[in-house]
């Protein structure tokens, strides 16, 4: 089934509230574009998140990384989110049994649910990581994308790997939206799975260290996934960030329109 729906149309007919949310924003500023944020200081984090605000539906974040990070952080990093109006991913790829997850999502330095809207996890511990995150997730109202495929070269997300984190999905669809994924994971008429698409580069197409690129119309148009996520393509050059974070919007919600009108010219 090739039909695709308008993210209005998803939004009033999604059963998951975080999915809701995203599809509506998305719609508001016009923009399927999440920018991954892998910067190891405060203020630059910071500073690239007010730049690239106007221009993203989610902000994606590593905050394991940042050297001086503290409580402030996030405080203002929910002020951009509400400034600018955007959601927060903090990018934990979560992998442990339900019961240390639950921890890892809940306490220690970062307390990730406090303020992410999204994060995501591994499905190689099985289904108990889904269970454990929910536990504190849920409540929050919060949202889990399952990592479904990777990016990078080599990777062993395929096959039953990612058919079996499908299944997992369909069984915890209260609290699990969609997927990190390279392609559309539906199947069927009545299930609508947000994909989150990483590895997206206009000028390049590798790294050097395993990560490979695709333009947003193979990513949005070709493998029919609903938001594209950009690091290194935005953020790399810091006197281009909000002229690349305008061009990766562009290009991406052309994807997403010419994806809309070629279904419904088919339908
Ligand atoms: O399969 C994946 C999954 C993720 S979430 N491949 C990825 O690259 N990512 C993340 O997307 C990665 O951790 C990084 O934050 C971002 C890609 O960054 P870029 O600089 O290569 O665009």
């Amino acid at each position: 089934m090739n039909t695709y729906k308008t993210y209005t149309e998803r939004a009033k007919q999604h059963p998951n509230a975080c999915a809701r949310s995203l599809f509506e924003l998305m719609e508001r500023k016009q923009t399927n574009l999440s920018v991954a944020v892998d910067v190891t200081k405060k203020s630059e984090l910071l500073s690239i998140a007010d730049a690239v605000g106007p221009y993203v539906c989610v902000l994606k974040t590593h905050i394991d990384i940042v050297e001086d990070f503290d409580q402030d952080l996030v405080q203002q990093l929910q002020a951009l989110a509400e400034k600018h109006d955007f959601l927060i991913f903090e990018d934990r790829k979560f992998a442990d049994i339900g019961n240390t997850v639950k921890h890892q999502y809940a306490h220690g330095v970062y307390k990730i649910a406090s303020w992410a809207h999204i994060t995501n996890a591994h499905t190689v511990p099985g289904e108990g990581i889904i269970k454990g995150l929910g536990e504190v997730g849920l409540p929050l109202g919060r949202g889990l994308l399952l990592l479904a495929e990777m990016s990078s070269k080599g990777a062993l997300t395929y096959g039953t790997y990612t058919s079996e984190s499908v299944e997992m999905a369909r069984r915890n669809k209260d609290f699990v939206f969609g997927f990190i994924a390279q392609h559309k994971m539906n199947e069927y008429d009545d299930e609508d799975f947000v994909v989150m698409a990483p590895g997206v580069g206009l000028d390049v197409k590798g790294d050097g260290l395993g990560q490979q690129y695709r333009t947003p119309h193979q990513v949005v148009v070709e493998s029919g996934c609903d938001v594209i996520i950009v690091g290194r393509g935005i953020y790399g050059n810091p006197d281009q960030v909000e002229y690349q974070a305008k061009r990766y919007r562009d290009a991406g919600w052309a994807a997403y329109q010419e994806r809309v009108r070629a279904s419904s010219s088919s339908a």
